[in-house]
């Protein structure tokens, strides 16, 4: 605010004082004259429930499995690519689907696609949620079918589910904010760590690192991002996770206190987690200069990702809608507290 909205409000204030004192001199009674200056001043109101729900996100995850692993270069990336746009356009997004070539680690060309969804892209106030849509091409984590592609269903599918369902309720509850849903390519991509080539850094997160260098709107910006990986296991616990510290500590501290006026305090952890791997969010802050965090279950016991990550038992049977709910309540509220 600047230094005339200060003195407007100052002289506000000294106006009620003295029509206050004037009208008599009992405390308890209030002017009923003066409810203007009151409302300029006026706390946030309390946190609400918001509607989210959870078979839908649930449904949005099956969906994507069904149509087999979301894997660049195939059918099954394309079918998926035209519903997840199809279905952002349906709750009234604006869609832009952002299409390159890249390079993979294991000289492979991909053909990536980001589906940006704009609502209320007029505004400048904005908001941005990102999920990684792509799956992983192998199961390099697994000790058996290694060379398989993964169904992704908690890897992939359920960012992604649980934005679905988060653009559907925003299309209901028509908040005045800017929010923009990125479903990020191509993140899932990076070289295994038993790789016998030569190590090759940025392996990972080869459309968000297209999309930062190149978004979709000239000088786009928005105040903050938030990025949901791996977000629907059961039981998933999601740490402080370092590079969302290091670049965005005071967006970490709004989220992870929402989730806990909403009870959601046994997933969102208080606990900092050190480095647990790149991901998309890495250079929406590095290079697109967006103060981001990662909703990312990590477990700081064994220092590792879910048992299933990056092998076939990541299929729909880990999906827990709990996990979901606590996930999808505490980033809408989180949203719809920031409009106004
Ligand atoms: C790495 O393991 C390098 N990054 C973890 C990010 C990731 C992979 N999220 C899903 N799959
Ligand atoms: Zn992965």
């Amino acid at each position: 605010m600047g230094q005339n909205g200060i003195l407007k409000i100052k002289t506000i204030l000294l106006f009620t004082v003295i029509a206050t004192l004037g009208a008599c001199g009992d405390e308890s009674s209030k002017s009923t004259k003066t409810p203007k200056p009151k409302a300029k001043t006026a706390q946030k109101p309390a946190l609400q429930r918001p509607n989210f729900n959870a078979d839908s996100a649930f449904y949005f995850i099956q969906k994507q499995v069904d149509f087999g692993p979301r894997v660049p270069n195939t059918e099954a990336h394309q079918k998926a690519a035209n519903y997840l746009s199809g279905k952002l356009a349906s709750y009234g997004f604006e869609i832009i689907e952002q299409k390159t070539q890249v390079k993979a680690f294991n000289g492979k060309n991909l053909n990536l696609t980001n589906i940006i969804g704009e609502y209320k892209p007029e505004l400048n106030n904005r908001i941005l949620l990102f999920a990684h849509w792509d799956t992983r091409p192998f199961a390099d984590q697994d000790t058996e079918n290694k060379t398989k592609p993964i169904d992704g269903a908690n890897d992939g599918g359920s960012g992604v589910g649980v934005l679905l369902e988060i653009a559907r309720q925003i299309e209901k509850a028509q908040p005045n904010i800017g929010i923009d849903i990125i479903f990020f390519d191509g993140e899932d991509y990076g070289q295994p760590s038993d790789d016998m080539r030569q190590r090759q850094s940025g392996s990972w997160c080869l459309g968000s690192q297209y999309w930062s260098r190149n978004p979709h709107r000239e000088n786009y910006s928005a105040n903050f991002g938030i990025l949901l990986d791996m977000v629907g296991a059961k039981d998933a616990y999601f740490t402080k996770e370092a590079i969302s510290m290091y670049y965005a500590p005071h967006i970490v501290d709004k989220v992870w206190s929402i989730a806990s006026t909403l009870g959601h305090s046994k997933h969102f952890v208080f606990q900092e987690t050190t480095h647990v791997g790149e991901d998309d969010h890495l250079y929406v802050n590095r290079i697109a200069k967006i103060p981001s965090i990662d909703i990312i279950q990590y477990d700081p016991k064994t220092r590792a990702f879910a048992p299933h990550w990056h092998t076939h038992d990541d299929n729909m049977s880990v999906i827990d809608k709990n996990t979901l709910r606590a996930v999808g309540e505490t980033v809408l509220a989180t949203v719809l507290q920031e409009a106004n």
